[in-house]
């Protein structure tokens, strides 16, 4: 059997990841000198690196290991369906087991309408479906011109084309020639950073209304789709204002335009119910899903449609458009015994009433810290905007990530994951996560606050 070989020493294995291996969102030239830190294996909630140091990650991988690491049953159903059937399509009118059985179970656990499943090997190339979809959708309805997707700037979809385009991520758009026609981006509800002098549910109700304005800008008859995370997770953990969502949900109820809501970080328990838009109160006409889908032991995502689109897209003949892996056996076999375990260890319930409100009210007080101007939190994802003047709701003179940067390293010399997006810190912690880790996480973090506080003052960086 061909192993692949983990007794290099550090240095080899950088060095050899160094010549040939493009990381993405890296700069690899700066890599290269550092080298990588090389993970070898992983178990519960904690990792563990080429030079046996252990380390928590309080970042679920990238947001995805939901259930934990080293759960042998996943392995066991990827084994078995590999036996028996490793591969097989789903195009050419033919079908198999484990997508059945998938697409089954995805349609009890989804909000009402929802009960189709396009698959996908991921989030960004749901999302690619979903402009496919809600265009071929109008155009099946006889409004072709309807086609316009109007998504957020800071909002996160993906790395395709299409993903990239709908995010609204601008060091992305200045690569590659993005975003794609007919996609346009409204101002994000983040009432730290842009708020001013409006009260949170002002704010919420201000930037919901940009929905509206347009909508009536561009005309009705050419707005097919408003995409959003139920909260913004790699835009740095926003949690809107209360205000946001019910606006929002009524500006697309008003004006006919199809909500996609992208669960790919909130799905699968991470806020506390099963989907995010559960949490926020919003009834989607799409959902996009990955990640927690298969808790990341197997590429899968895709796209949860309602009854009215996927009743109108069969009824337009072919659906153009699939990926060789759609819905994988081996993937859609670990996906549902990722769910099993999600349902029958009670991780969601776990979330939303124990450890969900002890992390809860323990990450609040982390506002006393001198560096901690906000802290939000939703279930098992959470943030704190680092400041060096809280009142002002300030950002770092020396430019934005001048805090985070540092914590993130802090964090990592503490042996803890947690990721910095400018200077706000935010954790996604495995669900599995029990107290005792809470507890060991935030002393974790609270000591590379400490850190972090006292390098920024030695370097003159805050008063
Ligand atoms: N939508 C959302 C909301 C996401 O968070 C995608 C789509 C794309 O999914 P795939 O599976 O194609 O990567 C994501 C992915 C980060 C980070 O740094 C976040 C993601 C991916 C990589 C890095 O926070 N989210």
């Amino acid at each position: 059997m061909n192993t692949i070989a983990n007794h290099l020493p550090t240095a080899e294995l950088q060095a050899l990841d160094a010549a040939h291996h493009m990381h993405p969102f890296t700069d690899g030239t700066a890599l290269a000198q550092k080298g990588a830190r090389v993970i070898t294996k992983a178990s519960g909630v904690t990792l563990t690196d080429s030079d046996g140091i252990e380390i928590m990650d309080a970042m679920a991988g990238l947001w995805c290991v939901n259930i934990g690491y080293g759960r042998a049953e996943l392995a066991q159903a990827a084994a078995a369906q590999m036996t028996q059937l490793p591969y097989y399509n789903t195009f050419f009118q033919t079908t198999h087991v484990p997508a059945i059985a998938l697409s089954k179970r995805l349609a009890e656990l989804a909000p009402a309408p929802l009960n189709h499943v396009f698959y996908a090997m991921g989030g960004s190339d749901a999302n690619d479906t979903n402009v496919r979809l809600v265009r071929h959708y109008w155009a099946a309805k006889g409004k072709p011109d309807k086609k316009v997707i109007i998504a957020r700037k800071n909002g996160y979809h993906g790395s395709t084309m299409a993903g990239a385009s709908l995010g609204g991520m601008k060091p992305m758009h200045a690569q590659g020639g993005l975003p794609i026609a007919d996609i346009v981006h409204i101002d994000q509800p983040d009432w730290w950073a842009e708020g001013g002098d409006l009260t949170p549910v002002e704010f919420g109700l201000e930037r919901a209304r940009q929905l509206e304005a347009k909508i009536h800008e561009l005309g009705e008859d050419k707005i097919a789709a408003f995409i959003a995370e139920p909260i913004q997770g790699a835009g740095g953990v926003i949690v809107p204002p209360d205000s946001y969502w019910p606006e929002i949900q009524r500006i697309c109820d008003a004006y006919d335009i199809l909500l996609i809501a992208d669960e790919v970080i909130c799905g699968f328990g991470r806020t506390g119910n099963w989907f995010g838009s559960q949490t926020m109160g919003i009834r989607p006409d799409i959902m996009t899903i990955a990640k927690g889908l298969s808790s990341g032991y197997a590429p899968i995502g895709g796209s949860l449609v309602s009854d009215k689109i996927a009743n109108t897209v069969a009824d337009a003949g072919d659906f153009n458009h699939g990926y060789t892996y759609s819905g994988h056996p081996v993937s859609c076999a670990v996906a549902l015994e990722n769910l099993r375990i999600i349902e029958e260890e009670k991780l969601i319930e776990n979330v939303r009433d124990v450890t969900g409100p002890y992390l809860a009210e323990k990450w609040a007080q982390l506002v006393d810290h001198p560096l901690v101007g906000e802290a939000k939190i939703v279930g098992f994802m959470g943030s704190i905007a680092l400041t060096p003047d809280k009142a002002a709701r300030a950002g770092f003179a020396a430019g934005s990530g001048t805090a985070g940067l540092r914590c993130r390293d802090r964090c990592f010399a503490n042996q803890l994951v947690m990721r910095h997006v400018g200077d706000r810190m935010i954790i996604s912690p495995p669900l599995i996560l029990n107290k005792s880790g809470v507890d060991k996480m935030l002393a974790r973090a609270v000591k590379s606050l400490d850190e972090t506080l006292a390098a920024l003052l030695a370097e003159g960086l805050m008063k």
